[in-house]
């Protein structure tokens, strides 16, 4: 079908968009439509899968602008984060994997090169485009290459501080380059911080009483949205009507400035780009944008606009899922109820108050809760300076998002000896993300931090226990780390033996089976399993991994042979430090280490993964059993030459 045809045929335009040239043809009356086909493609399909729906209905025009200014893959089109590139595949060809969104096999929900020339950035953590674009921009000049750098960046992604060592360079450098603020004035709830106010007053300037009017028209003509959400874009302009703010910052940092512009209006927006690629040099074009703009239930979610929910009822907006008590739940009430026990208890959030659960302390201590933008490494040094002043500050980040701090907590926390509780969620491997999202690195990223203890609960009332006991460390940083979805049951322990809980024993001790945090029902079924065998397996839970439990390593001395399994890279995890645990204390008993490959695992579902990982209580039954028959056979000795060998 030709785009001529599409017209006729109402609704399916964009089947007929097979790549940018496409778009390029179209009529402004064609790419309305366009733009509405796309907004319903988008809530169909990503209803049923989940995925960052609320970002890119706020992108559409802005990204059709894109493609018909720019010659992507020649000239480089840039997505800072990359869970707002949905619209981008859509137009360059990726229509027909919108059904396996996120899913093993299928798309993944953030650019990918091995999809598509169109995609170069794949890091999903925040605030890199403008430093990519930076060294890109410097190599095509220096190679003599006429491309074009776009960077696109949000006014959530600009609170990082990467994004400021960037403009910084770009200015100096000076090369051509064009940087795209979608500014929706969210990150997952309203953008903080002085930026975000300059960005509002910017807003504010003649031009922005146009961007009002035409989204005023625009919302008057779409059903879902209508005039209550004008009426609230306004109340807000009316609000930040008398702030000053120098209007000139950007550029002063010499960058030229170009907006701000409706970011719905295409002709709008590709007017400010082509000035802007025709420029010569670096710019600024500042489009104003509605996060999940077009559909009501995302336009109206306060929480975050829909952000990235799972699956959802396209009809209501409504997730699909029963709800279900999850780890990040478990926390944030005990984190409520310790704080209500110490005013000294305060809470920091890298613009991630509701997804870490943080906001559930903010709504009762909205004073004792610090939303600092998306900025962990200024969250870790800024718990620094809290420790130093007396209080003790609870920094809640997703596993995968810490590992950016590594330096602050060494250094500027560890050194210093503070009191700064580091709360981990989505720990391990986590699912649909895929490998930038997984937070496997942690237990050896921080395992390397002298004076850092890593507690690993294993259930809701070890959560609880030992969140109590990482608060109540008053010498140094602690790390809870648990994973994403709903609580283990709980697993009650036989017996504790220092601080190591003891699961399972029986009359034999051949196996010490080491399960790290929430691996301790795999652990107790691989017993159940090889049990069945004829072997007699101890499941210990060691709650505290960093340092390594002296009580572990008497444990291993008592047993056969020690197996560790933990949803963490092997290299530097657990089973590697209690290998090195025992061999300090001399105790000769061989150890197999059961974990995650350093190594990028594509998306799937959790189990999924773990399963392709074998990393199941089959899989792992079957390995204990295997080794420890293999034990019978042959003497200690030869087997540790054996593991040796197998890891070489
Ligand atoms: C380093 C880092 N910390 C946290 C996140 C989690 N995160 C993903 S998107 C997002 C908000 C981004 O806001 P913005 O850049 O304004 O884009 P929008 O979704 O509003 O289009 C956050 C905090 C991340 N991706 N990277």
């Amino acid at each position: 079908m030709s785009v001529e045809e599409g017209t006729a045929n109402h609704g399916r335009l964009l089947g007929a968009v097979r790549g940018p040239q496409d778009v390029k043809r179209m009529t402004a009356e064609q790419l309305d439509i366009l733009a509405a086909e796309i907004r319903d493609f988008l809530i169909a399909k990503v209803s049923r899968t989940g995925g960052h729906v609320g970002p890119n209905l706020g992108v559409v025009e802005l990204t059709l602008a894109m493609h018909r200014v720019f010659d992507s893959p020649r000239d480089r089109l840039l997505f800072d984060t990359g869970h707002q590139a949905y619209v981008h595949k859509i137009l360059t060809g990726r229509q027909d994997g919108f059904d396996k969104l996120r899913q093993r096999g299928g798309l993944s929900g953030y650019p990918s090169q091995a999809e598509s020339e169109h995609d170069l950035i794949e890091n999903s953590h925040a605030s890199t485009a403008l430093s990519y674009a930076d060294g890109l921009a410097k190599a095509y000049a220096l190679r003599g290459e006429p491309r074009s750098v776009v960077a696109v960046v949000g006014d959530g992604a600009l609170t990082g501080g990467m994004c400021w060592e960037a403009l910084n360079n770009i200015a100096t450098a000076g090369n051509p380059l064009v940087i795209v603020v979608n500014d929706n004035g969210r990150s997952y709830s309203p953008t903080i911080g002085g930026l975000a106010d300059h960005l509002s007053s910017l807003r504010l300037n003649p031009g922005y009483e146009k961007v009002l009017d035409t989204v005023k028209d625009a919302l008057g003509s779409t059903p879902l949205v209508g005039k209550p959400m004008y009426e609230v874009l306004h109340a807000v302009k009316k609000g930040i009507k008398d702030a000053v703010a120098p209007q000139a910052m950007f550029e002063d940092l010499g960058i030229k400035y170009v907006g701000p512009v409706d970011g719905h209006d295409i002709a709008a927006v590709e007017s400010s780009l082509r000035a802007a690629k025709n420029f010569g040099g670096p710019v600024i074009v500042h489009a104003v944008t509605r996060k999940g703009y077009g559909y009501r239930p995302a336009e109206e979610d306060e929480a975050d606009c829909l952000h990235g929910p799972g699956a959802f009822d396209a009809e209501t907006g409504k997730l699909l899922a029963v709800p279900s008590v999850k780890w990040t739940n478990v926390f944030a009430d005990e984190l409520v109820a310790i704080a209500d026990e110490r005013p000294d208890v305060v809470g920091i959030t890298a613009a991630m108050a509701e997804p870490t659960g943080i906001a559930t302390l903010a709504r009762k201590y909205p004073h004792r809760v610090y939303d600092v933008g998306i900025a962990e490494q200024h969250a870790a040094t800024s718990a620094a300076g809290l420790a130093m002043g007396g209080l003790h500050p609870v920094v809640a980040v997703y596993a995968t998002f810490l590992n950016r701090a590594f330096d602050q907590v060494l250094l500027d926390v560890a050194m210093h000896k503070l009191p700064v509780t580091f709360v981990l969620d989505r720990a391990g491997i986590t699912g649909p993300d895929g490998p930038s999202h997984y937070g496997i690195w942690d237990m050896s990223v921080f395992g390397v931090v002298p004076g850092l203890r890593i507690a690993a609960p294993r259930d809701a009332g070890s959560l609880r226990e030992e969140l109590r006991e990482a608060i109540a460390v008053d010498d140094g940083p602690t790390i809870l780390r648990f994973p994403t979805g709903t609580v283990a049951a709980d697993l009650p322990a036989v017996r504790r033996v220092g601080t190591v809980d003891v699961l399972a024993e029986s009359a034999r001790t051949d196996v010490l089976l080491v399960a790290v945090g929430s691996f301790a029902g795999l652990g107790m079924e691989v017993a159940a399993r090889v049990a069945e065998q004829g072997y007699g397996v101890t499941v210990v839970d060691p709650r505290w991994v960093r340092p390594v439990p002296a009580e572990l390593v008497e444990l291993a001395a008592g047993h056969r042979l020690v197996v560790t399994v933990e949803d963490g890279v092997r290299v530097g995890g657990v089973g590697d430090a209690l290998a090195q645990a025992m061999r300090d204390a001399d105790v000769r008993v061989p150890l197999r280490d059961l974990g995650v490959p350093a190594d990028w695992h594509p998306h799937g579902t959790r189990a999924q993964i773990l399963a392709d990982l074998r990393l199941t209580a089959q899989d792992v039954a079957r390995d204990v059993t295997g080794w420890i028959s293999r034990l019978d056979a042959q003497p200690v000795e030869d087997v540790q030459r054996d593991e040796a060998g197998a890891k070489n």
